[in-house]
Order: structure tokens, then sequence, then C-alpha cells
């Protein structure tokens, strides 16, 4: 299946390699690029071939560096609401996909990029690997649903501690905290052992598999009221001059002045 941003194989039968490639915005994801990967994972659902998925960034620099920034410095409320909301469809349809998705962390994962690696059902990362929700230094706060999955996996207090600091760890830290699963030394490493995982898991029962991903998954549906305060927080962050220094920052390579307002 072609796809402008993606590559997608099999190097393995039935294993799926789907690589987010848009290495000059180090994978960022924007608008585009969430499209394309929406119509991968419905594609996943429906094609029998594919049975499991090793999701990954381009490159040996990034996963994926978030939401495309340039794009988000224009949003408007309406539309980041809009968007906000789209992208939980979306990394729902991932998170309670029936077959394995391993996301393969080759580098950055910030923003949107770790909030993507965490709707996969496990993490690999390399030894070179970031992670990150560095949102408040925009002014806006995570919107893909960093809120609630990073607090699942790692607890509310380093949740807390990373969302407010937006600082960055090393995947050495992401493992000592559960954020990822495994670290390994090199690109190849990672793709081995994601790919002998799958195969594990693809030589047990397909339906137990899917019934362990929902069962899983149904214990954290109370959470549903969080996602739409995280969607309805950040579209009322857009409208804020915090929110446009933020951006307008970053767009032009200086730090920003917050003033509150
Ligand atoms: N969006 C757009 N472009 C990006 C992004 C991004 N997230 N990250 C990097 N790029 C671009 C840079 O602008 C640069 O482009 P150019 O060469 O044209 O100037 C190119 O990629 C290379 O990046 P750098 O030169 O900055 O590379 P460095 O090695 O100096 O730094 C970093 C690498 C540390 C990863 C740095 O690029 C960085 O801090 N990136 C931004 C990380 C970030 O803040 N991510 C969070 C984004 S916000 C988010 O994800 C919110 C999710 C919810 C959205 C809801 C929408 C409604």
């Amino acid at each position: 299946m072609p796809m402008k941003n993606f590559r997608t194989h099999y190097d393995t039968p039935h294993i799926l390699t789907v690589t987010v490639s848009r290495p000059a915005a180090l994978n960022a994801l924007d608008n585009e690029t969430l499209d394309g990967l929406r119509e991968i994972i419905q594609e996943v659902y429906q094609n029998d071939e594919t049975r499991g998925i090793i999701l990954t960034g381009e490159g040996e620099k990034a996963f994926v560096a978030g939401a495309d920034i340039k794009e988000l410095s224009v949003l408007n409320a309406q539309e980041a609401l809009a968007l906000v909301e789209k992208t939980h469809r979306l990394f729902k349809q991932i998170e309670d996909c029936p077959k394995p998705i391993i996301a393969a962390v080759n580098g950055f994962a910030l923003g949107g990029g770790c909030e993507l690696a965490m709707a996969c059902h496990m993490r690999i990362a390399t030894e070179n690997a970031k992670f990150g929700q560095p949102e408040v230094t925009l002014g806006i706060i995570p919107g893909y649903g960093g809120t609630q999955r990073l607090t699942q996996l790692v607890g509310r207090g380093k949740a807390l501690e990373l969302m407010l600091t937006g600082d960055m760890i090393t995947a050495a830290e992401a493992k000592t905290i559960g954020l990822v699963n495994h670290v390994v030394a090199t690109h190849a490493d990672m793709m081995t052992l994601a790919t002998s995982m799958l195969t594990r898991i693809l030589s047990k029962g397909p339906l137990a598999v899917a019934r362990v991903i929902q069962s899983v998954n149904a214990g954290y549906s109370f959470e549903a009221d969080g996602y739409s305060a995280e969607a309805r927080n950040f579209a009322a962050l857009t409208t804020t001059a915090d929110f446009k220094e933020g951006t307008t920052a970053f767009i032009e390579k200086r730090k920003p002045n917050f003033t509150g307002k």
C-alpha cells in the first residue's frame, strides 16, 4: 500500500513494518501523515495477511518528534478541538487493534510521538532514543492522549514530573519507569527483537491474543472523561498569547517569554 510519508513492507511473513517517513521534519505528524496512518490502520484491521505490526520512524534520529508545530501554530480553538478528537479516535483504534502493535523507537519520541508510541501495545527502544512530553514549553499540553496514557504507564507522580517540566529522558530512564519494555543497542537489534516478540505472540491463539488486548483496555475505559478534559483544555490553550509565543519561539529557534495570558 504505497502512501506519502510512509513506507510499509513485510520482512517476515504476516509482520508488517510501518515506517513514518518525513525525515526533514523529524517525522512530525502533520494532518496528511495522520490521515495516512488512519488508512494504514484501517487496512491492518481488514487485511488477513497482516497479523502483527512494527511501527517505527525513518532514520536513526527520530521516531516521531511530535505534532507538526508549524501546522499547529496557526490552529484556532475549534480546529484544535476537532484535530485532537479525531486523533484520539485514531490512537484508540491503534490501542484497540486486535493484532499486536510494537512501537520500535529509534530516536526522539516527543509530544505526539511519545503519545503514538504509548498507544501501541509495547515499546522497544534503541539506546539513543529520547522520550518526553515537551508541550508546556510551547504553552500547550499533550493532546493525543498523553495525559492519560503516560499516567497509566508510569504512575501519576512521574507522569506529572515529565509533563510539567517538559524534560526529555533517555531510553534507559524510560525503561526504569516502565515507559518502554526493552532497550537494545542498535537499530538492527531493535527490529530483530520486535520481530521475535511478534513471532512468539503470533504462535499463540489469535483469538486469545485479541481478547487479552480487549480485556486489558476495558479496564481503562473509565478514563474516557480524562480524554475529553485533555481535548477541551488543549483547545482552550490555543486561544492564549502563551500558545502563540511558545510555538512562534520554536519556529524562530529562540526561548519563549511566557506572560500567563
Ligand atoms: N514539528 C515540525 N517540525 C519539526 C518538529 C515538529 N514537532 N520537530 C523538529 N522539526 C523540524 C525542525 O523545525 C527542523 O526543521 P528546519 O531544518 O526546517 O529548521 C528539523 O525538523 C530538524 O530539527 P532541529 O533542527 O530542531 O533538530 P535538533 O537536532 O536541533 O533538535 C529536537 C531535535 C530536540 C527534537 C527539536 O527538533 C525539537 O525540540 N523538536 C520539537 C519537539 C516538540 O516540541 N514536540 C512536541 C510538539 S507539540 C505536540 O506534539 C502536541 C501533540 C498534540 C497536538 C494536538 C493538535 C491539535
